[in-house]
């Protein structure tokens, strides 16, 4: 597995920035497996509504999806959590190789303090 560089984007955690979200914004977000391998992504601090087309009430709610090679898989998430959260692959070794980010919920996203409160 080591020649692989595990990330999102392909970026590694190291050579990334944060993600933003604005805070109580409803934002959507297509991830695409395009590796042989299943990763189960865990946001922390927000729920994800796995998106599975008609009423957007009934998805399931979920922290952690398991996204399949070849897969495209749509959440949905209310930014309602203002702080930095952790957004990684479970499996740790790819966690640790970089599929990390840290998810910045911000009051504005036209710049300023990363802390909502501010
Ligand atoms: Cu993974």
């Amino acid at each position: 597995m080591h020649q692989f560089i595990w990330g999102f984007d392909g970026k590694k955690w190291s050579e990334s920035d944060m993600i933003r979200f604005e805070y109580g914004e409803r934002l959507r977000i297509n991830m695409i497996n395009d590796t042989m391998m299943s990763h189960p992504i865990h946001l922390h601090g927000m729920w994800m509504d796995l998106y599975a087309g008609g009423d957007l009430d009934t998805n399931p709610r979920k922290h952690t999806v398991n996204v399949q090679p070849a897969e495209l898989l749509t959440v949905d998430i209310t930014a309602d959590a203002p702080g930095q959260w952790a957004f990684h692959c479970h499996l740790l070794y790819h966690m640790e190789a970089g599929m990390f980010r840290t998810v910045a919920v911000v009051r504005s996203l036209e710049g300023g303090s990363i802390n909502a409160d501010a």
